[in-house]
């Protein structure tokens, strides 16, 4: 492969300088119009692509990838997460898998406080009164949120983008609480003075705040579920930046409408951009469209990531950011 050109296709817009370069880089297919691409698209991009260059809105699953032909050797992924792409099925056919870590990293913490504060402390609710005018004056009592110092905050998924969210965390006063698969060593659970909680039930039934930072597996799927849901304080804020099938979309809702969970900002759902209707109608819950990494700045570097994935590829090397199946 070292010195030839790959053919490279995007599956969507990326930002002017990203696609710039791919250009001056490699034979590259880029999209006119921005809507996600058909699953017949996809596996015809496959078909004719050295490198197919996804992000979240593609879902490459075993069978797309058995109809992909031989061409395909690498698929340099727009975006860290990638339960998008079957990575174990596309190995096992010699297809190498890519992801841009890092780069998302303090962009989706930055959100994970802002929708932490946004619902403690009722933002969307003043706004709505100022947008419609209904605002009547200053009362001592109205719009009364909570006093985010002081509160325990719990990390589900305590890697870069959970420690993240424990540094902005303790910036506000919060006390910060951790469950991962694998405990922090000493040294980083003492710089973010973090309780570690092996049991993610325990954790859950004495904490005040939920942030979701873990990814989704098979193994987080619905982590939270109805019977986890039901440990947590009916005070309890959750705050999920991650992927929203870790949480049980319909179980959540209907504890949010029963006040039995105080509130929830979510930048991400079970099913995608098909939002369960009643979580829409909640005044207690602060819903963003995927917002999480989308910064100019964060997009440029995702697309750099990209193309450094691409080019050490091409010049024979190991993509930096290799996602290998023991990883997830
Ligand atoms: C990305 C994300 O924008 O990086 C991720 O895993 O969830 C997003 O913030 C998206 O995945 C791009 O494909």
């Amino acid at each position: 492969m070292p010195g030839a050109r790959l053919s490279v296709v995007v599956t969507r817009r990326l930002p002017e300088a990203v696609e710039t370069r791919m250009t001056e880089l490699f034979d590259v297919e880029l999209r006119s119009d921005d809507r996600p691409m058909s699953k017949e698209d996809l596996v015809a991009a496959m078909g004719r692509a050295d490198v197919l260059v996804p992000t979240i809105t593609d879902q490459i699953d075993a069978a797309m990838l058995a109809r992909a032909g031989d061409k395909l050797k690498l698929i340099a992924s727009f975006g860290a997460g990638i339960d998008h792409i079957d990575v174990a099925t596309a190995r096992q056919r010699g297809i190498l898998v890519s992801n841009t870590p890092g780069v998302v990293t303090d962009d989706t913490a930055d959100m994970a406080m802002a929708l932490i504060l946004a619902v403690i402390r009722r933002i969307p609710e003043g706004l709505r009164a100022m947008q419609e005018g209904s605002w009547t004056g200053w009362a001592p009592t109205a719009f009364l949120g909570g006093r985010v110092g002081g509160r325990r905050l719990g990390i589900l998924g305590m890697g870069r983008i959970g420690q993240a969210v424990a540094r902005r965390a303790r910036a506000f006063g919060m006390q910060v609480h951790y469950h991962n698969r694998k405990r922090l060593r000493p040294e980083v659970e003492a710089e973010h003075e973090a309780t570690w909680w092996e049991s993610l039930d325990q954790m859950v039934s004495r904490i005040d705040v939920l942030s979701i930072n873990c990814p989704h597996t098979p193994s987080t799927f619905h982590l939270l579920n109805a019977r986890r849901l039901k440990l947590m304080k009916p005070s309890a804020v959750i705050v999920n930046t991650s992927r929203g099938e870790v949480i049980d979309e319909n179980a959540l809702t209907r504890m949010l409408r029963a006040g039995e969970i105080a509130g929830a900002g979510l930048d991400v759902f079970e099913r995608g951009h098909e939002i369960n209707p009643r979580l829409r109608e909640l005044d207690n819950v602060v819903l963003l469209p995927h917002m999480g990494s989308a910064t100019v700045e964060g997009r440029i570097e995702m697309g750099e990531k990209v193309i450094i994935n691409i080019k050490t590829f091409a010049d024979g090397h190991r993509p930096p950011d290799l996602v290998v199946p023991s990883m997830l």
